[in-house]
């Protein structure tokens, strides 16, 4: 079943470790992207010692768009292949709030935590995302639909997840982050998030 219905001050709850549970967003527009920003508020409890998969977007042969905690704690961005790695505080069970912003014509990127900014990375200047991919929250697919992993699954909950195809300037990312008034995510939206949940993922009612 195909959930249209607005998310706010609602949560997806993953809250065991499987490699079956998973949540596939549907965007509002195909993700051909040369720049975006992503939000989330991202809260667990998992250990530091463990890769966390936060956000996966896989077409046929690539990993367009993961977003990773890694073995290490660092935080990473991997677009088709390359990525960077951030040294950020580790998630924890109050939740931060992340954005991650990228932009093709300089390769810039960078993490936003709790409305601060990372210092700035240069990722695949030139590159652009493709579309016709599968957006997913809770695993990792290592195929075009499949082969995840328990030990790099998500355990915890997401909850605000935005995006756009544009790098947001840091005010807007400060009203997001306060939940202050915003453009609408031309991507994905909380508030009118299409989305269709897999195996063991909560989503309960208003909090
Ligand atoms: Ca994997």
């Amino acid at each position: 079943m195909i959930s249209v219905l607005g998310l706010l001050g609602k949560a997806f709850i993953f809250p065991e470790e499987t490699d079956t549970s998973y949540v596939v967003l549907s965007p509002a527009q195909p993700l051909s992207l040369g720049a975006f920003t992503l939000c989330m508020k991202v809260a667990s409890e998992l250990p530091p010692n463990r890769e966390i998969i936060l956000f996966s977007y896989r077409t046929t042969y690539y990993d367009e768009l993961n977003v990773w905690q890694e073995f290490n704690g660092t935080f990473s961005l991997y677009l088709s292949g390359p990525g960077v790695h951030f040294t950020l505080p580790k998630l924890n069970t109050f939740g931060s709030h992340m954005c991650v912003t990228w932009e093709s014509k300089s390769g810039l990127t960078a993490f936003w935590v709790n409305g601060k900014r990372s210092l700035r990375k240069v990722l695949r200047p030139g590159h652009r995302i493709q579309p016709q991919g599968i957006v997913m929250l809770g695993q990792d697919p290592d195929t075009f639909w499949g082969s995840f992993e328990k030990a790099q699954s998500f355990v915890g909950e997401i909850s605000d997840l935005y995006m756009w195809d544009h790098v947001l300037s840091p005010s807007i990312i400060q009203n997001v982050y306060l939940d202050h008034s915003f453009p609408k995510g031309n991507i994905f939206d909380w508030k009118s998030l299409s989305y269709k949940c897999t195996g063991n993922v909560i989503v309960p009612s208003k909090l």
